[in-house]
């Protein structure tokens, strides 16, 4: 079979004082942490929109990346793309792989072309999959691309959008079903507005709600048994994203009754962009219940917009991590690389050296999270904390069985005294501690 990475070997574990840039520094597969492998653990996926589509194009200027895989003719060169795909996944071990319909086909101008493309090329990626026994993640589809997406899909004001938003997820559905993958997701680049003054906000969210239902029956009416994600974004490309964070998707979910086949699907570079944390992200989806699976990547702070850099923040993805084994684990979902070199990265090391070393990063999280809930003093913290509320008419709030005027009595009586400290310094330099221990 042809080489597309003739330069990038099988990626092996050479631990930590390796000096190869070609070799993983912290992710060792089979290693233990917390009574389970790191590929337990971290289920990691390739995002192939931007690992073998995205050619460096931005704003200003046209690709750097050469996504061509050397043909020219458009059906031979997404089949070369999907074999240089498998071959790159299989060197740096991935045992799972996501996609939008459009990534995996030849440009697709109409409908009925797209779903010719997609039977296409999906039972050609399954060939793949046969040989090498990578698995698909999620799949989903790019209702966002496409001129005919301009005022939102399934949040469309137009029934010829919605419908064909409508047809793009029942063959996208289709694809995932047949290549047996555990998710689906939706992410709603256009499912916003622009100004209120041309918008019926409530009409739009109903007709999403609706649109996400008949999703769900005709997947499950197709023995569909994944989970359904929405993953949340405040903005970029629309100005105002509907599914703007996970509270906000969540209340969604919950005031449609859509909990039984929906969790989140949630991602680094959109907490960012939405003012919270990646781990605040996850803390929330967590705590409902509703954590599916995750798209790791990293934000430039300094700037506004979706850099999605390859994940290169041990502290943050240890705090993101401690969520996830909180959690029990990602049970629905992957850790999908959505992740993309930057514009000047253009050589074809760049993408294997990205993986590593978001894996190693991911690999050294994990491991930095099991240390916290190890070494227990940020656990233990947060116990003591609350521990007001563990006896007495503390124990009666918890229980509900106390009223405001029992608080009222007892607050009349108090006596001024001060607060414990938050220790907030205290708790950061923990994790510093536990991170550079033995440098
Ligand atoms: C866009 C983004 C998407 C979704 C899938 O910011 O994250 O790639 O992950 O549509
Ligand atoms: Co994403």
């Amino acid at each position: 079979m042809k080489q597309f990475y003739p330069n990038i070997p099988k990626i092996e574990y050479e631990g930590a004082k390796s000096k190869n840039m070609l070799a993983f520094k912290h992710y060792n597969k089979d290693e233990k942490v917390m009574g389970k492998t790191m590929a337990e653990h971290l289920k990691f996926a390739f995002a192939y929109w931007h690992a073998s589509n995205y050619d460096g194009t931005d704003m200003f200027g046209t690709g750097t990346i050469d996504r061509t895989y050397g043909e020219n003719e458009a059906r031979s060169r997404a089949k070369a793309k999907a074999d240089a795909s498998f071959e790159l996944m299989e060197k740096l071990g991935f045992e799972y792989f996501c996609f939008h319909d459009v990534d995996l086909c030849e440009p697709s101008p109409t409908l009925s072309e797209l779903k010719e493309n997609l039977a296409y090329m999906t039972n050609y990626l399954k060939e793949h999959m046969d040989r090498t026994g990578i698995k698909l993640g999620w799949g989903t589809a790019n209702v966002f691309g496409a001129p005919r997406y301009k005022h939102g899909a399934a949040t469309s004001p137009y029934l010829n959008s919605y419908a064909s938003a409508a047809c793009q997820v029942k063959n996208a559905l289709d694809a995932t079903i047949k290549l047996d993958g555990i998710g689906y997701t939706f992410w709603g680049g256009r499912e916003g507005y622009e100004t209120l003054l041309n918008t019926d906000m409530a009409f739009e969210l109903d007709n999403l709600a609706r649109f996400y239902k008949m999703a769900v029956e005709y997947g499950r009416s197709k023995g569909f048994k994944g989970t359904f994600y929405i993953e949340p974004k405040p903005k970029e490309p629309t100005m105002h994203q509907y599914d703007f964070d996970a509270s906000t998707a969540i209340s969604f979910i919950q005031k449609y009754g859509l909990q039984n086949d929906f969790k989140l699907n949630l991602e680094g570079n959109h907490a960012s962009l939405a003012g919270h944390t990646f781990e605040h992200e996850i803390r929330v989806a967590r705590i409902n219940g509703l954590l599916g699976s995750l798209d790791a990547n990293h934000a430039e702070t300094t700037v506004g917009w979706d850099t999605d850099e390859f994940p290169k923040d041990v502290r943050s993805v240890a705090l993101s991590m401690y969520e996830v084994l909180k959690n029990g684990g990602l049970e629905y979902g992957v850790i999908n690389f959505d992740s993309k070199l930057r514009r000047p990265s253009s050589d074809e090391l760049d993408n294997a050296i990205g993986f590593i070393s978001g894996m190693d990063t991911f690999a050294l999280g994990l491991k930095l999270a099991a240390k916290i809930i190890e070494d227990g003093r940020i656990d233990s913290f947060i116990e003591e904390r609350y521990s007001s509320y563990k006896e007495g008419l503390g124990a009666k709030v918890v229980a509900g069985t106390t009223t405001l005027e029992e608080l009222e009595q007892y607050a009349l009586n108090l006596e001024e005294q001060p607060l414990p400290s938050g220790r907030q310094e205290y708790l950061n330099a923990i994790i510093n501690d536990l991170m550079c221990e033995g440098l």
